[in-house]
C-alpha cells in the first residue's frame, strides 16, 4: 500500500497559549482580556479559569517529551501577546520572548516543526482598556509591531506562523453572542471591528513578506460548511446565504482581499457594512496568505428562515448534555437544523468526517491555495481508569475517519500540507472548562482540585503514533 501522504506531510498537534499555560502573572506577563474576562462571575463554565490551566509553563519540557515519543512532526502552538509585550504597545518582556525562545529550541531538539500562531484571543487587556482593542485601527500597527518582534526572534527557527486564530469566532462571540470578551452585542459594531481586524491580519502579512522572512504564513480559519436540509431550493439558497455570510465573508477577505459581494449587498441593506477608508483595499491585497489554515471540526444543516429583524442568537451547550444548544440563526436568511444523517458530540457538535473533505475541496476549489488544516479533534467527556488508562475509542474513531478523508481530499488534488488534530493534552475549554478533554494525553485534574496534574498517555495517543509513523497508512 501506498501512502497518499507527502513524505514531509507535517502530522501534528495544537494548542493556544490561555488553554495550557498558567502561569498568567508570572515573569513580567500581563492580563490578556481573557484574564479579566474569567473573573467576572457566570463568564465560563463554573468559573473555571486559565490561571493554572495544566500548567505547561513550567512543564513545557515534559510536554515536549511526550510529543517526541509520538513522533509528532509538527506542534503548534500560539504565543501569549502580553507575555511578550505586556501593555500591547511599547516595552518587551524579555522572560516572555525566553520562554517561547525556549520551547522552539526544546521541539527542534526533537525534530519537531513548531508552528507559531500569533494571535489566539489572548489580547493584551491594556489595548482593551485604553482604546478597545479590535475596535480601534490603531490596533493594526500595534499587532503588527507585536509580530515584527517575534518574527525578528524566531523566524531563523520557525517555518510556519498563523496570523488570527479563528478571527470569526473571536468577533462573532465577542461582539454578537457577548459570549467572549469584551462581550458586546452589537452587529454595527461587530463588522466595524471584524474590518479592523482584516487590516491588522493583512498588515501583518505584508511586513512579514516586506521583511524577507523565509517561511510561510496563514491565517486559521474556523470553517462550518453548510448543508440544505432535505434538498429544498428554499433551503438551498439558506445554506448559500450562510456559507456567504458566515465563510467567504471572511475567506474571501484572506485570500482575495475582497468581501464578496452578495454578503455585502446583505449588509448595507441592513445598514451593517463597515466603514471602508481609503488604501483599505490596497492593504487587504497585500496580505495574502502562503496558505489556508483549516480548524474543521463540524458542518451545519440549514433552512429557510422567514422572520426579520437582524438579531442573531444562539444558545451555546457548555455542559456536555446533549440538546442543549439553539441557534437562531440570521432572521430572514437561514436558521440551523438538526441534520438526521450525522450523530453528534455530547455538546451538539456534528461529527462528519466527510465534511472535511469538503471543505478541503471548497477551499481549493475556490481560492486555488494550499491549505494547512491547523484544529481538528473530538470534545469528549474521558474516563481515566482504576487501572490507569485512559481508553478514549470515540476519538481514535473520529480521528482515523478523519484522517481517511484527508487522503481522498489529496487523492481528488487538493494541496494539503499538514494535519494538526486539536490538541495534544487536555487543556482547557475556553467556555466549557476542563470537562471537555480533546488530548491525546490526560491531564488529571478536574473543575474543584488541580490535582497533580499528571500526564497520562491515551490511547489515541498510541493509535496516532502508528499513524505518524506509517504516514497515514494505518
Ligand atoms: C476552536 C479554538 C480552540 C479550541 C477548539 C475547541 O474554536 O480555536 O481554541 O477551543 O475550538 O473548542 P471548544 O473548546 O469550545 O470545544
Amino acid at each position: 500500500e501506498r501512502s497518499l501522504f507527502s513524505s514531509d506531510f507535517l502530522w501534528g498537534s495544537a494548542s493556544a497559549a490561555y488553554q495550557i499555560e498558567g502561569a498568567w502573572n508570572e515573569d513580567g506577563k500581563a492580563a490578556s482580556i481573557w484574564d479579566e474576562f474569567v473573573k467576572q462571575p457566570g463568564a465560563t463554565y463554573k468559573g473555571t479559569t486559565g490561571n493554572i490551566a495544566v500548567d505547561h509553563y513550567h512543564r513545557y519540557k515534559e510536554d515536549v517529551k511526550l510529543m517526541a515519543e509520538q513522533g509528532l512532526k509538527a506542534y503548534r502552538f500560539s504565543i501569549s501577546w502580553s507575555r511578550i509585550i505586556p501593555n500591547g504597545k511599547g516595552e518587551i518582556n524579555l522572560e516572555g520572548l525566553k520562554f517561547y525562545s525556549d520551547l522552539i529550541d526544546e521541539l527542534l531538539k526533537y525534530g519537531i516543526e513548531p508552528i507559531v500562531t500569533l494571535y489566539h484571543w489572548d489580547l493584551p487587556y491594556a489595548l482593551q482598556a485604553s482604546y478597545g482593542g479590535w475596535e480601534s485601527r490603531e490596533i493594526i500597527q500595534d499587532f503588527t509591531e507585536y509580530a515584527k518582534v517575534l518574527f525578528e526572534m524566531f523566524s531563523d527557527r520557525v517555518n510556519y506562523w498563523v496570523s488570527l486564530n479563528e478571527q470569526n469566532i473571536f468577533i462573532m462571540h465577542g461582539y454578537l453572542f457577548a459570549t467572549h470578551p469584551p462581550a458586546v452585542k452589537d452587529p454595527k459594531r461587530m463588522y466595524e471591528a471584524n474590518h479592523i481586524a482584516n487590516l491588522a491580519n493583512a498588515s501583518v502579512i505584508k511586513a512579514f513578506r516586506e521583511g524577507g522572512y523565509k517561511g510561510k504564513i496563514g491565517p486559521s480559519f474556523a470553517y462550518t460548511p453548510s448543508y440544505a436540509l432535505d434538498c429544498q431550493p428554499e433551503n438551498c439558497l439558506a445554506a448559500e446565504q450562510h456559507q456567504e455570510l458566515l465563510s467567504y465573508f471572511w475567506m474571501d477577505c484572506y485570500v482575495r482581499g475582497t468581501y464578496p459581494r452578495l454578503a455585502m449587498k446583505v449588509l448595507e441593506d441592513k445598514g451593517l457594512a463597515p466603514t471602508q477608508l481609503p488604501g483599505d483595499s490596497e492593504l487587504l491585497k497585500a496580505g495574502r496568505p502562503d496558505f489556508m489554515g483549516l480548524n474543521y471540526y463540524q458542518t451545519a444543516t440549514l433552512e429557510a428562515n422567514p422572520s426579520d429583524g437582524i438579531g442573531f442568537d444562539s444558545k451555546m451547550n457548555t455542559t456536555g448534555e446533549k440538546g442543549k444548544s439553539e441557534s437562531k440563526g440570521l432572521p430572514g436568511l437561514f436558521k440551523t437544523a438538526v441534520n438526521p444523517t450525522l450523530e453528534t458530540t455530547n455538546w451538539d457538535w456534528t461529527i462528519d468526517p466527510v465534511g472535511l473533505r469538503l471543505a478541503l475541496r471548497r477551499i481549493a476549489s475556490r481560492y486555488d491555495i494550499p491549505i494547512l488544516i491547523t484544529e481538528n479533534g473530538l470534545g469528549d467527556f474521558d474516563k481515566l481508569e482504576e487501572d490507569g488508562t485512559v481508553n478514549d475509542a470515540n476519538r481514535i474513531d473520529f480521528l482515523e475517519k478523519h484522517v481517511s478523508e484527508i487522503g481522498k481530499a489529496i487523492e481528488d488534488g487538493v494541496d494539503v500540507l499538514g494535519y494538526c488534530t486539536w490538541s495534544f493534552t487536555d487543556l482547557l475549554s475556553w467556555l466549557n472548562g476542563y470537562q471537555k478533554r480533546y488530548g491525546f494525553v490526560y491531564v488529571d485534574r478536574d473543575e474543584e482540585s488541580e490535582k497533580e496534574l499528571t500526564r497520562i498517555k491515551k490511547e489515541s495517543f498510541y493509535w496516532y503514533k502508528d499513524i505518524i509513523k506509517s504516514n497515514g497508512l494505518s
